[in-house]
């Protein structure tokens, strides 16, 4: 295993393993690099998975090698830019400001627009912040990911959102800087700077870049970064990209760069909305009130393994997880919740997300998703008749509890399920759970955060809390069914370009084989054949996506036959007499046969 490569190869091409260097090297962006901290993550007790996830969290703060961190003065003064381009923008009647991103990114866009409004509209004002993510709403729940390949889709939502604006603040997230849709809209914006000032969000250095074509289109993101940066010079856009180090799982931006883009957007508006009300502010000082929030969560590390391993012996045993919610920790449970299909390939049964009122609380832009369908059906009054009744003991229920005033029916008591809570308040332990973990913001030190208005800022650092803890669960339940080999989730969906290029990269990770001969691998399993035609070989990327979209085993399949150079028929077949894609990847890896 040590002469494993130790980084995959990316879809920069440029990456190869040097084992002299055994380290990340240069052109891989940092988001798709591999963690040194969690290569044995897969094998760890849960006490250690919850640590190595503590470590990696620290990075964010702590910063990652040479790289402009959280706390450069350069993304500081960026931050404190933007910030008052926001403030401009809330003076202006007509003005509105716009996050927007694809899956985790457009998730807390969604998230952060619906607080700051509530702010807005608490203190009588206009809420101007919107949020587009592609897919529109139903991709707050459910992964919507092709429409992320797609730059013009970008552009024709942000042009409907912001009709009849003059001034226009744009946040465009993409945690890789690579997301087509994203791009798009930035380009759209450029090409209109008299109403908008474009705001790119990331998490690489500008230079790594996605460079790949987009299809339908004639940039990569690469070049739209490079004209971004002519504008940033004539303070007219804005790039913020701290570097906050490799994932723990490879690639999976929900997590840190998740983390890390709710802060920086959260410190950008905080201050905002301070400076509207005249009140200074201190970024260096909100930033670190998050630092600290880092170790006051992690400092619950035992409590949070044993939830850990609660969740993981529900997956393990064909049960599911559900989170019910209070206020915003609803929306917490419910983005966790809709990351794990794509992320783990689970069902979406697996683990669900239910909110107290439901749409009702969400004020997403479409209103009631609900006729759309069983998983649409979100609220705790839901959760009680579809969902109470048919628990058993292998399910586990996870209150998220904002304060004393949250209470479930009775009808849950009585379930034979295992019950859990992450509570913020010091009421005694709840006797009925199977486990608490109980948070204790009250020595975090925060900047005063302003006057009544900001009451609900206590709410921010909850929803971080719960983000945490809620990462670790998810994570480390699909760690334990096996999901996971070594830092690398081999049995992701390849449901968009990004996945696509990241499960060549896995396969030649692990089959040494040169990159053409893994995506002829990749789509052998895709289109399940051994003689992969001219028809299909001429595809665009595009088509394969929508056909892998629904399958399942893609990657795993792939990787075994690349790895014993068999039929993919012979590889589905060798899966199969395993049940944990684990020990079967590692079994073919350690013996090259099964
Ligand atoms: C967007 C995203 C991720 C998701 C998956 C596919 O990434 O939807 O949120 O987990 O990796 O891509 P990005 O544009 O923020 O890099």
């Amino acid at each position: 295993l040590a002469a494993l490569p130790y980084i995959y190869e990316c879809d920069t091409g440029l990456n190869r393993y040097d084992p002299r260097l055994a380290l990340i090297k240069m052109d891989i962006p940092i988001t798709e690099a591999r963690n040194p901290v969690t290569t044995t993550i897969d094998v760890a007790s849960t006490d250690d998975i919850v640590q190595m996830l503590h470590m990696c969290d620290r990075e964010i703060f702590n910063g990652w090698k040479q790289y402009k961190g959280l706390f450069h003065p350069e993304t500081i003064a960026t931050i404190r830019q933007i910030s008052e381009v926001a403030v401009d923008i809330l003076k202006k009647p007509d003005g509105m400001i716009v996050l927007s991103g694809c899956g985790t990114s457009g998730r807390i866009a969604f998230l952060i627009a619906r607080n700051f409004n509530e702010v807005l509209r608490n203190s009588g004002r206009e809420q101007c912040f919107r949020y587009l993510i592609a897919g529109r709403d139903k991709a707050l729940f459910t992964s919507q990911e092709a429409p992320e390949d797609d730059p013009q889709c970008g552009i024709e939502m942000l042009k409907e959102v912001t009709a009849g604006r003059n001034r226009v603040l744009f946040i465009g997230i993409t945690c890789g800087l690579s997301a087509p849709f994203v791009a798009g809209q930035l380009y759209y914006c450029m090409e209109n700077l008299n109403i908008y000032t474009p705001v790119l969000l990331g998490f690489n250095p500008s230079n790594l870049a996605r460079n790949i074509k987009i299809e339908k289109w004639d940039k990569t993101f690469l070049q739209v970064v490079r004209l971004m940066e002519n504008k940033v010079a004539e303070n007219k856009a804005y790039i913020l990209n701290p570097i906050v180090g490799p994932e723990q799982i490879t690639g999976s931006s929900r997590m840190k760069s998740g983390t890390a883009t709710k802060i920086l957007l959260e410190t950008i508006f905080v201050s905002c909305v301070k400076a509207y009300e005249n009140i200074p502010s201190n970024i260096e000082a909100h930033l670190k009130s998050y630092q600290d929030l880092c170790e006051v969560v992690y400092k619950e590390t035992s409590s949070i393994s044993k939830l850990v391993q609660l969740a993981g012996n529900s997956l393990k045993a064909g049960g599911t997880i559900s989170y019910i919610g209070w206020d915003s920790l609803g929306v917490m449970g419910m983005i966790d919740a809709s990351e794990c299909p794509p992320t783990y390939g689970a069902s979406l049964s697996d683990i669900r997300g239910f909110v107290e009122t439901g749409y009702k609380l969400l004020n997403n832009i479409e209103g009631d998703l609900s006729p759309l369908g069983k998983y649409y059906r979100i609220s705790i009054d839901e959760f009680q008749s579809d969902i109470v009744p048919g628990l058993k003991e292998s399910d586990l229920v996870i209150l998220l509890m904002k304060d004393e005033s949250c209470t479930v029916s009775d009808i849950l008591w009585k379930s034979t399920c295992q019950k859990a809570c992450i509570s913020f308040y010091s009421a005694e332990k709840e006797d009925r759970m199977d486990c608490t973990v109980s948070i204790d913001l009250s020595n975090l030190i925060t900047e005063p955060l302003g006057n009544q208005h900001y009451k609900s800022w206590g709410q921010l650092y909850k929803e971080l809390s719960t983000k945490w803890i809620l990462n670790a669960v998810t994570t480390g339940a699909h760690i334990l069914k096996g999901k996971v080999y070594q830092n690398i989730m081999v049995d992701l969906k390849v449901s968009n370009n990004k996945l696509f290029f990241r499960a060549v990269g896995i396969i030649q990770n692990f089959s040494n084989l040169p990159k053409e001969m893994c995506q002829e691998y990749l789509l052998k399993s895709i289109y399940m054949t051994d003689d992969l035609s001219d028809d299909l070989k001429s595809l665009q990327v595009k088509d394969h996506i929508v056909k892998a979209t629904t399958m399942e085993k893609v990657v795993p399949t792939a990787l075994v036959a690349a790895i014993l150079k068999c039929k993919i028929d012979d590889a589905r077949k060798l899966l199969l007499q395993h049940h944990v894609i684990r020990t079967a990847i590692s079994d073919i890896i350690n013996n090259r046969t099964v």
